[in-house]
């Protein structure tokens, strides 16, 4: 067993350094390993006080997340909890100065060790957190008592409801640190520890008194929470337990509080919430790994780019790479659809100052890194392309043709296709092996996810580089294959098709979008079509067509292309699936639609009957899971985390439900099974069970079993 605190003595002075790579997770024994070092450096005659550091390139990230899934019962995280509770005090009980030396991250956790300790000395970049939220649970180890005590309610309310970390100096401003530093971290805390030693200065924590002032601010400001937490919580319960635990801190002493914080923690753990979001944790980290794409696989430097087509996603594309710093072309057809584009860019810039989460200066400098072009005048000098026109074969066949002669050999070149044939392209280029899919989403400047489609002949250096360039302009990279829709848009068909048939069948625009976002999406099917373009979906249908193909096996709904014909592409035109005031984005219902749907429904001979919410819910849901059953059978996706992944940053499906494979999970594979067997009995043979339903559910099996 490798040593996970070291002890050293320095000075007269305990430097206690805690070593379990590769981030510092107070997994098995570190917990105890502390507490026994922290006891030794007591009974150290040779030690005046004591430095708690983290090893590596930060302090401490956390608890070990595997961990929780040991915990069964709510005994048993009960159990649990009393033994970091009680080895806390302890360390708070020190007699001698007890500083913590943070650098890099102090997460969850390690920030409570942290505030358990007497004194906490920081670098200037360090970041400290409680995260928990995130993972469906709250702070366990006496966060929720000491921070509000140290920072304050406010802080700590934001802190442990949206789990964001916090920077040195914000931290240092709420009274949650005591020092920032600016040179070598371990001197000047070994330095601060002996300035304390000599004043003989303890401070604990949980001394400091909650006030009947502050008490009284205090629930008031937890009211407030609630409140206003809703939209951001999106169903999630974790956030709301984590305002009770902090208001447990104002109402009750340090220990009965304490006791309520783990009693609300156990609630959490053993939550289905819970277990989606810790899910999505590691899934997150899994799909950036491609299995024949070794870690060591050499990647290309990417310090200049470009991007050819500057409209809805060209233009977000553009912004992506200029946050990341990286100099960016954007070529236009023409410069007035250039200036177009340029100013759509400018407005969503305007719009991030004007909220005060950008300075005017960043932006400038910012914009200055984008410059526009209608011509192909550079492109020889960049590292990586992304086209991004209209969604037509012949026109993307014939740009990457041109790509391929006005580029550098090692230059990248990817499309930002949504459904088109990437091998298609691979061929028009010439140089098929640099050829790849990287598929933004709507707003591309906005959405975290970076769909990243390789071709037949696709190069490991190209995919490589791509999954470490998305990281890199903050997407969060998924490796699939390549068939029509890739894994995204293959499956939103299945669930846009059951949105089309619901409404024709008697459901309205309203009630689907509705029910859809109280079950957690952030938009329904039918303003998330309005924000994209009802004009890209008909384009990718006529396409279909062309080729005698459809979207999605079963019955194809005209109601969306009579829109497109009447020019309804939706934001973009005023309307769409709903109307839209001048300058604002509410959705305003339009009677025409109900008029369109029963018009078509007539020519189907449907009778339109009221639908139930739980009916649209389960037959939408089940489509997305049983075609995304398909994708991975068919080896398009690696693993189901993987399309967890994609829902939930390409189209925001709710993280407390894990994904759209992990939901279905949840409801249970046989249930899902009964549910598509009895929809092809009632609607059509269209409704096929995917074989890998199929055989999981005669195995006994879920989908994270296989
Ligand atoms: N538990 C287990 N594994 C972890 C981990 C954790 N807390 N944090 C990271 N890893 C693994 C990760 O899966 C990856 O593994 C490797 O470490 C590197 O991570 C008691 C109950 C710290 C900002 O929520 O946010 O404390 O993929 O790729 O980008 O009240 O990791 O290499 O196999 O993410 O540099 C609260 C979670 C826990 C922080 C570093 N803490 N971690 O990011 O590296 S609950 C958190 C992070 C808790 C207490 C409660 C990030 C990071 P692999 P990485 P990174
Ligand atoms: P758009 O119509 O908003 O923009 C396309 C732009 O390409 C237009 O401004 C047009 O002038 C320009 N263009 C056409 N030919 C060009 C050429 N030869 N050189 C330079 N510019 C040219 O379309 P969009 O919504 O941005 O879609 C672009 C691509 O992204 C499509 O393949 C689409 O399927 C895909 N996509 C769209 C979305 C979405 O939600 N809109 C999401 C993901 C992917």
């Amino acid at each position: 067993m490798p040593e996970l605190v070291h002890y050293h003595i320095t000075d007269r002075i305990a430097v206690l350094t805690i070593d379990n790579p590769p981030v510092n997770t107070l997994g098995q024994g570190v917990w105890e390993a502390v507490d026994e070092a922290v006891a030794r450096a007591n009974a150290d005659t040779g030690a005046d006080g004591i430095v708690l550091i983290g090893a590596g390139n930060m302090f401490i990230a956390g608890a070990d997340i595997n961990v929780f899934k040991t915990i069964k019962t709510r005994e048993q995280s009960l159990k649990r909890s009393a033994r970091f509770h009680a080895i806390l005090k302890r360390l708070e009980d020190s007699a001698k100065p007890l500083v913590a030396a943070i650098h890099g991250n102090a997460f969850g956790g390690g920030l409570e060790l942290a505030m358990a300790c007497h004194f906490r000395v920081v670098t200037k970049d360090a970041r400290v957190g409680q995260p928990e939220v995130l993972l469906g649970i709250i702070p366990g180890a006496g966060g929720t008592q000491r921070l509000p005590r140290l920072c304050g309610v406010e802080l700590a309310l934001s802190m442990c409801t949206d789990g964001r970390p916090v920077g040195a100096p914000k931290a240092q401003a709420a009274g949650l640190t005591d020092q920032i530093i600016d040179g070598d971290l371990l001197t000047a805390t070994i330095a601060f520890a002996k300035d304390r030693a000599a004043a003989n200065d303890v401070r604990r924590t949980r001394d400091i008194d909650i006030t009947p002032e502050r008490a009284a601010e205090g629930i008031e400001a937890c009211e407030q929470a609630r409140g206003g937490i809703a939209r951001a919580a999106r169903g999630a319960a974790a956030p709301y337990a984590a305002i009770t635990a902090i208001e447990a801190c104002m109402t009750l002493a340090f220990d009965a509080g304490s006791l309520r914080e783990r009693e609300l923690f156990a609630d959490c753990v053993i939550s289905t919430e819970s277990k989606a979001l810790r899910h999505l944790f590691f899934a997150e980290r899994a799909a950036a790994k491609v299995p024949d794409v070794p870690k060591d696989t050499p990647t290309l430097d990417i310090t200049r780019a470009a991007v050819v087509g500057a409209g809805t996603m060209g233009g977000g594309i553009a912004m992506s790479y200029a946050n990341a710093g990286i100099l960016v072309l954007l070529k236009e057809v023409d410069d007035a659809a250039m200036q177009r584009g340029l100013a759509t860019i400018r407005k969503n810039y305007e719009s991030t100052v004007s909220k005060g989460r950008m300075t005017q200066e960043a932006y400038e400098r910012t914009m200055s890194l984008i410059t526009p072009t209608t011509a192909y005048d550079g492109f020889d000098t960049v590292d990586i392309v992304v086209e991004a026109v209209f969604e037509s074969l012949d026109l993307k066949k014939t740009t990457f043709a041109e790509l391929g002669s006005v580029t550098g050999p090692n230059c990248v070149l990817a499309s930002n296709t949504s459904t088109l044939d990437i091998d298609e392209f691979a061929k028009a280029s010439g140089r098929p092996q640099q050829v790849i899919g990287h598929h933004f989403f709507s707003p591309a400047n906005v959405m975290k996810l970076l769909e990243i489609v390789r071709g037949r002949e696709t190069s490991k250096e190209v995919i490589a580089t791509s999954v470490r360039l998305g990281k890199r302009i903050a997407k969060v990279p998924v490796v699939v294959g390549n068939c029509f829709g890739f894994v995204a848009n293959r499956m939103l068909a299945y669930y846009m098709r059951e949105a089309y048939l619901l409404l024709e069948e008697g459901a309205s625009v309203q009630q689907i979008d509705q029910v859809l976002m109280k079950f957690g999406m952030p938009v329904g099917p039918y303003g998330m079509q309005d924000i994209a373009g009802i004009d890209v979906g008909a384009r990718i249908r006529q396409h279909l067509t062309s080729v005698g193909k459809t979207r999605a096996e079963g019955p194809q709904s005209a109601v969306p292309d009579r829109l497109f014909e009447l020019g309804r592409y939706g934001q973009k035109t005023g309307a769409g699936w709903y109307k839209y005031e001048a300058g604002s984005r509410e959705r305003i219902p339009d009677p025409l639609i109900e008029q369109i749907a029963d018009e078509e429904a007539k020519k189907r001979g449907i009778s339109r009957r009221p639908v139930s919410d739980d009916e649209i819910v389960s037959r939408v849901m089940t489509a997305l899971a049983n075609e995304g059953a398909s994708v991975l059978g068919d080896g398009y996706a690696t693993r189901p985390g993987d399309i967890d992944v994609i829902y939930c940053y390409g189209f925001g499906f709710p993280r407390h439900r894990g994904g759209p494979m992990f939901y279905a999970n949840t409801v249970g594979l046989p249930t899902i099974l009964a549910r598509v067997k009895a929809y092809r009995t009632r609607f059509g043979d269209y409704w096929k069970p995917s074989p890998l339903i199929e055989r999981l559910v005669a195995e006994g099996k879920g989908f994270y079993e296989d």
